[in-house]
């Protein structure tokens, strides 16, 4: 079955949920090549950029190789026994619900189930969470509703195998970019029908036949519509109808929500309908603009309700498909990682349930209830009633709603344990004791993709000493703890037989995550384990759920939830006139501890920014590449203004990635109030309320430097380039000597300095050397500074002073911000291309430059530089 040569290693991408497979080949000096896995259910041999920039990420240099003691390096025993010791304290004085874990949906799935374990099965409470509760817990919500488990009926081949693909909330070509890639290509083979609905034009909408640009939260009436029509036109599957209940209900209130609100016209409402209404095979993918909102449970139902109410749900190319963003999301799920679930899909609150697990896992207690979400986890961190807390592959310091009390509460807590590859990030800079993770590539186990394939991460690189697997660090704790067999682990292989196992009891219960056919493999078979759909059991392989029309409420029907138009929890007014939403970039992964290394990748949007509606940006005086200043009720930001017509007037939309690290001023998730869904508990991360003004900077600068700069100014960002770092940089004090400035900037006391000040005009430019070799230099100026960013971000060391004039010497062509991230093509290379060699199609940029022929995200971007610069008369 291989088409790998005997030095790969088949693994899997450690980004998004897409879960594609990767081939690694290490080289002698400790780095890998990546290549995609052709026989990869999920890819195909395709990458999008991250995946392709992953080999420039490995590198040793950031990472936390002993652990720490209140920032000081110390040994593993001293740390884990520190770790056990304050855990086992706290409980004893307090009761097990004065400790908590909060964990990730980047964990494998072994790591996840030995934190599970510990904390539900042996310090008996419910209080682990994970940042699923911000990606992913309004979909777990929904489908339990409906369905009765949280079950993905759906596999990628349905997005092939579809007529129509409705997109909701859902930057695929962005986020998902292999599976957008999959879907293209079948829509130019069949004419797959593609609506995308989301508030802002994306590059996913490039390619669509319809975009709706949806108010803000306003997709449950759209959906409710969609019902009422389905129904009036007779396509209710009646026979399909005897295995739910509730339909009439569920229509009744969806006859009474006012599609209005959806701000829609009629006619855009009616082609929707009607589209959907006329195609029998149809997917509708969700995402973020369905989950991260107040009412993110109900939007997952009102799409659920029509997918039933017609019977388009678990067959060939029809129904509904919810994608996971992290790697293992789903696998997260299915372990229990959640703090209202148990594990294997089994519930907290179901005695039996409770009991079964209680039992294999011999444990000697088991929390009765639901625990803390993580909104309110850090809200009972912040009053105190957290007393020892352990964060564990996740930022929540940048990435939970209201970050600045989330800090705060984090420092306040009496004892913090931060288990991370790196201690620069922002929770890490919080820890009371750090703990060094291995990395992706380093170590062993498996994730679970949004179709449900597991598939097997496996190391390729040695694990730098000091650091351990994240469930080797768990088990060892609870073994300190004194649980000495229960965690007596000594492969990952170990751990997720006994998983599997533990699956087979929720298989005995009827419910749909059973994997214990794999519960018998041998260290050899898990090595070698090929990616797996589940189930995996004797009643059932693989495949799709709920084609035989039966679910998994006690009664096997499935139940419609009633759902009615709820506005977002921020009122936008007088004092907060428009609504921000949240989200990524194409070649960025949340907080950049991983992509935020790749000079590749952060030359593709290296600012934090603001996207604004050219109207008000003028009504408001906000140049192009003017600073702006943000304030919500709870926080402010400063970030630069992107001027464009892809976000409705009286909208704004921000990137999440940006942190204390790389653009302190920029930290996103301090503007988002911690308003969540009353059903999932999932926070509203796109639809805040703010106002704007442009940012009254006195100076604007930017910045080469061969050495990571945290400089102290009112705005900087910092990425690196391929000499070292760039940034941007504005202030607001009178600055009297700017070359004083400029060594205290960067650090560099002792550096020799050439200039060109000139005060009259505000400009100044300086370049700090040692050696003889270029270290930093810097330009300021009044305005946003003009030079040849993309240039100077390329310069050698060995540059001269001649680096002053800030302006790309004549021989040297400047190819400008990268566009295709893959190959590492310029926006000027490809406007040079179009304009002289007349090259007016995305794929004739392709043949010419190979910009857009891997993983096409780029494509869309590259599509409108044609037409910007395409000929009249080419158009047709
Ligand atoms: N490049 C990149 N890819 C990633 C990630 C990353 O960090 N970077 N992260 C991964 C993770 S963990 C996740 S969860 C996924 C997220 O993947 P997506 O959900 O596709 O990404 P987002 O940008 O968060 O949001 C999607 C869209 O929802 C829209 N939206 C906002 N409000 C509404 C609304 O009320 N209704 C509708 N219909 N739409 C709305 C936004 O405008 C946005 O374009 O991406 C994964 N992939
Ligand atoms: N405003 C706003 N906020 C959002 C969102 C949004 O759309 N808008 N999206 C939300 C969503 S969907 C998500 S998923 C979250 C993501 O937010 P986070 O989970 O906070 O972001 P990451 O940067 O992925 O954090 C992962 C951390 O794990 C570390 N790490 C990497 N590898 C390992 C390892 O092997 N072991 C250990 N122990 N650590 C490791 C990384 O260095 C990093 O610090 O953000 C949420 N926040
Ligand atoms: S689509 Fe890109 S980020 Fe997602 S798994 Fe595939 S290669 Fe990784
Ligand atoms: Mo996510």
């Amino acid at each position: 079955m291989t088409a790998s040569r005997t030095d790969e290693i088949r693994s899997t991408c450690p980004y998004c949920g897409v879960g594609c497979g990767v081939l690694l080949r290490p080289d002698a000096h400790g780095g890998l090549s990546v290549r995609g896995d052709p026989d990869h259910p999920a890819n195909h041999a395709r990458l999008c950029s991250k995946g392709l920039a992953l080999a420039e990420t490995v590198g040793l240099s950031h990472r936390l190789t002993a652990p720490q003691i209140e920032k000081q390096s110390s040994t593993w025993d001293e740390a884990l026994s520190l770790v056990a010791r304050r855990f086992s304290e706290t409980i004893a004085e307090h009761g097990p619900d004065s400790v908590a874990f909060y964990v990730s949906g980047q964990l494998l799935t072994e790591d996840y189930y030995i934190a599970n374990k510990l904390m539900k099965g042996f310090i008996g409470s419910a209080n682990i969470d994970t940042n699923s509760r911000l990606c992913m817990a309004s979909t777990v919500a929904g489908h339990k509703r409906a369905f009765g488990t949280d079950t993905v009926p759906q596999t990628y081949e349905d997005l092939e195998e579809a007529d129509l693909v409705v997109l909701v909330g859902s930057n695929l070509a962005w986020c998902h970019p292999v599976l957008y890639q999959r879907l293209i290509h079948a829509r130019k083979r069949r004419g797959t029908k593609l609506v995308v609905i989301d508030p802002r034009r994306t590059a996913t909408c490039d390619d669509a036949d319809l975009h709706l640009a949806i108010a803000p939260g306003a997709d449950v009436p759209l959906f409710n519509r969609l019902l009422a029509v389905l129904h009036d036109r007779g396509l209710a599957d009646k026979a399909f109808l005897r295995n739910t209940q509730g339909y009439e209900d569920a229509l009744a209130a969806a006859r009474q929500d006012d599609p209005a609100v959806t701000g829609l016209s009629e006619l855009q409402i009616a082609q929707f309908c009607d589209l959907w209404a006329s195609t029998e095979k149809v997917v509708t993918v969700f995402s973020q603009g369905v989950n991260q909102s107040t009412s993110g449970a109900d939007k997952v139902n009102a799409i659920l309700n029509c997918h039933l109410a017609t019977g388009r749900i678990g067959k060939r190319g029809c129904g509904p498909l919810s994608v996971t963003g992290q790697p293992n999301a789903m696998g997260g799920r299915e372990v229990g990682g959640l703090a209202n679930m148990l594990a294997c899909h089994m519930d907290i609150e179901n005695p039996r349930h409770r009991r079964a697990v209680g039992d294999f896992w011999s444990a000697p207690t088991m929390p009765a209830h639901a625990g803390l979400k993580a909104v309110d986890m850090f809200r009972a961190v912040g009053q105190g009633q957290i007393k020892a807390l352990w964060i564990i592959h996740t930022n929540p310091a940048v990435s939970m709603p209201d970050a600045a009390s989330v800090r705060a509460a984090i420092a306040s807590c009496p004892f913090t344990v931060v288990s991370d590859i790196t201690d620069a990030t922002d929770t890490a800079r919080l820890a009371d004791v750090l703990l060094p993770a291995s990395a992706w590539g380093e170590k062993e186990g498996t994730v679970t993709n949004s179709d449900r394939t597991i598939s097997r991460q496996r190391a390729a690189l040695p694990a730098p000493e000091g650091t351990r697997p994240d469930w080797a660090i768990l088990a060892e704790v609870g073994r300190r703890m004194g649980w000495e067999t229960e965690f007596d682990y000594g492969s990952a292989a170990e751990i997720f037989r006994e998983y599997a196992a533990l699956s087979g009891i929720a298989g005995e219960f009827g419910l749909d995550f059973d994997i214990s056919g794999l519960s018998g493999l041998s260290d050899l078979d898990y090595a070698d384990l090929a990616p797996t759909r589940w189930p995996v059991c004797r009643a059932k392989q693989g495949g799709r759920f709920f084609s035989d029309g039966r679910f998994f409420h006690t009664d096997h029907k499935a139940r419609f939830v009633p759902v009615s138009y709820r506005r977002p929890a921020a009122k936008t007014g007088p004092r907060y006139p428009f609504r921000l939403n949240t989200g990524r970039v194409r070649d960025q992964w949340h907080t950049m501890t991983r992509t935020g290394l790749s000079p590749r990748l952060s030359a593709h949007l290296a600012e934090p920014f603001i996207e604004i509606h050219p109207h008000d940006a003028d009504r408001l005086n906000i140049g192009p590449a003017g600073l702006v200043r943000v304030e919500s009720p709870i926080g402010q930001a400063i970030l630069r203004a992107r001027i464009t017509d892809t976000v409705q007037c009286g909208q704004v939309f921000a990137p999440m990635h940006w942190t204390g690290e790389t653009a302190p001023a920029a930290r996103i998730d301090d503007l988002i109030a911690p308003a969540c869904d009353p059903v999932s508990g999932q926070p509203e991360s796109k639809a805040s309320v703010v106002r704007l003004e442009p940012f009254a900077a006195k100076w604007y600068g930017f910045a080469v430097s061969a050495d990571p700069m945290q400089p102290s100014c009112d705005y900087w960002a910092r990425v690196p380039s391929r000499m070292g770092f760039r940034a941007e940089l504005a202030g607001t004090s009178d600055i009297a000597d700017w070359e004083a400035e400029a060594l205290r900037l960067f650090g560099l006391k002792d550096a020799s300095v050439s200039s060109i000040i000139d005060p009259a005009r505000g400009i100044a430019r300086i370049a700090l050397f040692k050696g003889g070799r270029l270290q930093a230099a810097l330009f300021v100026a009044a305005t946003p500074v003009a030079v040849a960013r993309d240039y100077l971000a390329t310069l050698p060391e060995y540059a001269g002073s001649d680096v002053l004039s800030g302006r790309v010497p004549v021989d040297v062509p400047d190819p400008g911000p990268n566009l295709c991230a893959c190959f590492g093509v310029g926006v000027n290379t490809i406007v040079d291309a179009i304009q002289t060699q007349h090259l007016y199609s995305v794929d004739a940029i392709g043949a010419a430059l190979l910009a857009g022929t891997n993983c096409g995200s780029c494509r869309p971007e590259i599509a409108a530089l044609i037409q910007m610069r395409r000929p009249q008369e080419a158009a047709e």
